[in-house]
């Protein structure tokens, strides 16, 4: 259309009214201060839990955090192919959108601002999302992955619900036999350095199973925005005397490096997303299995998150990932204006795309927000 033809003159005032797409590129537009960003703060915590019937339920409790049970770094020997013909998968053509973290909501009403019937007034967020979410948009400038969000107005806050993209989901469905095999390792690992008792041992016989999870739900303001957001916590320190999230860890497999080229790639593509994932939440360290090429991990090491940008040199800014996502809740605050738990907008991010672009999603079926939670909001 004619917004997106305008000649942008270099003011960032000017561009204030075109709300047809939002810039990615380049990144000197968002080559400022680090954004004021509070230090996340733990509100809630609950589980998923398919034990009971198959499907994953919603407790609010801690029942599946895991405890981390330290090894010898340099003197593991995990196979991470162990077991994968018991793996117990979570079927990914089911989308839960949002529906675990409305649940959580629902059952900590008196966290929020009430009416007199019981009904929750007001959330007290301009956002509601996952981890994951902010974690794929903060990434942006410095990944080609594309990403689609659908985001509800509904009683003043802002509802982020990612929506597969058709890359993604090609990519999901055309997984051959080892890649398959491969997105189990990472399960795997954590069964080598968790249990569920403190003091206790990890049991690799149990076959994986990739329904159950811990979530952590943290209040944090990036800028002017308020959000509220759950993340998945893979396992805390026992030993340790602080408090969540400081006593989280967050686990994560890689292929070990072979070659400088390797290594430059790992800082470069891989730490920013681990930053991005554990700074959200608040998770002091990142605990990483190196694996070779037949799935073994024969040595471990802990990252530090708030040294990850330091680590990865001038390979990605922090500072420029988060302005960005700044002024990006920004311009999606500016965009979506209607309040209506019915209408749905897509933000969408193309493969190596420059740009976000956004449109309005018209089919019910893209309806996010389940009557279930609708009716017991009452702005
Ligand atoms: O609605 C959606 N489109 C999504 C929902 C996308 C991504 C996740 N979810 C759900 C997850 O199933 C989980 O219940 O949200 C919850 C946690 O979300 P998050 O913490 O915001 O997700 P993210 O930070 O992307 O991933 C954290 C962990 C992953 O660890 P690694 O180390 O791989 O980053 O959540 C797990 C995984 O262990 N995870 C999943 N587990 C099973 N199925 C999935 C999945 N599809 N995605 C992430
Ligand atoms: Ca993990």
């Amino acid at each position: 259309g004619p917004a997106q033809k305008r000649k942008v003159s270099g003011s960032s005032h000017s561009n204030k009214d075109n709300k047809s797409s939002f810039p990615v590129f380049p990144h000197s537009r968002y080559d400022a201060a680090f954004p004021n960003f509070s230090e996340p703060r733990e509100v809630g915590q609950f589980s998923l839990d398919a034990s009971e019937d198959g499907e994953r339920n919603v407790y609010n409790d801690s029942r599946k955090l895991k405890f981390y049970i330290p090894k010898d770094d340099q003197k593991v020997n995990f196979d991470l192919r162990r077991g994968y013909e018991k793996f117990i998968r979570k079927d990914d053509d089911i989308k839960e959108r949002l529906d675990n973290l409305l649940r959580w909501v629902l059952m900590n009403k008196e966290q929020f601002t009430a009416n007199e019937d019981g009904s929750i007034k007001s959330l007290n967020t301009d956002f509601l999302m996952w981890r994951g979410h902010l974690t794929k948009i903060i990434c942006t400038p410095f990944q080609k992955d594309s990403w689609s969000m659908a985001v509800t107005l509904f009683g003043g806050t802002y509802y982020m619900s990612e929506v597969e993209t058709a890359e993604n989901e090609k990519r999901r469905n055309e997984m051959n036999e080892r890649e398959k095999e491969m997105s189990y390792w990472g399960y795997k690992f954590e069964q080598y350095v968790t249990c569920d008792q403190k003091d206790g041992e990890p049991d690799t016989s149990e076959p994986v199973n990739n329904h159950d999870a811990f979530c952590s739900v943290v209040r944090s303001n990036l800028s002017k925005h308020r959000l509220l957001y759950g993340g998945e916590v893979d396992c805390i320190r026992a030993e340790s005397s602080k408090k969540p999230p400081q006593n989280y860890v967050e686990l994560k497999t890689s292929r070990q490096w072979f070659n400088p080229r390797n290594e430059r790639n790992f800082y470069r593509f891989k730490l920013i997303k681990w930053w991005a994932q554990s700074f959200l939440v608040g998770i002091p360290e990142v605990i990483c299995g190196f694996r070779d090429d037949d799935g073994v991990v024969k040595r471990l090491k802990s990252f530090q998150t708030l040294q990850m940008p330091r680590d990865s040199r001038d390979h990605w800014s922090g500072a420029v990932a988060f302005n960005f996502c700044q002024q990006f809740l920004s311009f999606v605050r500016q965009v979506v204006t209607i309040d209506d738990p019915k209408k749905v907008y897509l933000f969408e991010r193309g493969p190596d795309s420059s740009t976000v672009t956004w449109r309005l999603l018209e089919d019910p079926s893209d309806v996010f927000l389940p009557d279930w939670f609708t009716s017991q909001i009452k702005p």
